[in-house]
């Protein structure tokens, strides 16, 4: 049995087998919760990332999590919003799913999720709320994870989840 939880936090305080990093392609760090995330796991983090040789968009790629409560961090690349018709919704799933793909081959039963694209990269937060959720459905139904974590990092952001998770019937 799945929980999917929704939880207003700073995702770095989550002791869980994974956290996701919002990350861009080259893996080197950022600033929103790829700084937040490399700021608390330590400089050990970016050596480790600068040997992935970058991410494309859409994929996830796998880290320890050194300083972090988190075991691991799974690295993902959210779309850029260019008004929604370049595929950004596929990217956008692409990258949730791929983040569950990585979590499953290394046996992870807990993962928590911040917003995807919804920071600098300017997704609209309620449709991407939306695909992480349905996804996140999907993959509980499919079975092996304890908990699958949804991260606002505000109370507007929370309400926006929270809606999303009534209006599909989640939670
Ligand atoms: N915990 C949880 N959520 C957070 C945290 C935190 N500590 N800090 C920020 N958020 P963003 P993106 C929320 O911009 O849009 C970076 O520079 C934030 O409020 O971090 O995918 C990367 O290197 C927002 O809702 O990621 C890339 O260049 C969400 O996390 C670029 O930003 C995502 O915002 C990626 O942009």
């Amino acid at each position: 049995m799945t929980s999917i939880e929704i939880i207003q936090t700073d995702i770095t305080t989550l002791a869980v087998d994974a956290i996701v990093n919002a990350a861009n392609n080259t893996l080197l760090g950022g600033g929103g919760v790829d700084g937040a995330i490399h700021r608390a796991a330590g400089p050990q983090l970016v050596q480790e990332c600068s040997a992935l040789g970058g991410c494309p968009t859409g994929e996830a790629k796998i880290t320890k999590g050194y300083r972090l409560p988190a075991k691991h961090v799974i690295h993902t690349v959210g779309p850029v919003w260019h008004g929604g018709d370049k595929g950004e919704p596929r990217l956008l799933e692409n990258a949730y799913r791929n983040c569950f793909r990585v979590a499953r081959h290394h046996n992870l039963t807990s993962i928590a999720f911040p917003a995807i694209s919804a920071g600098v990269y300017g997704y609209p937060m309620a449709d991407g709320a939306k695909i992480a959720l349905s996804i996140a459905s999907e993959e509980a139904a499919k079975g092996g994870f304890e908990r699958i974590i949804f991260v606002p990092f505000n109370s507007q952001a929370e309400k926006v989840y929270r809606d999303a998770a009534a209006a599909l019937g989640i939670g």
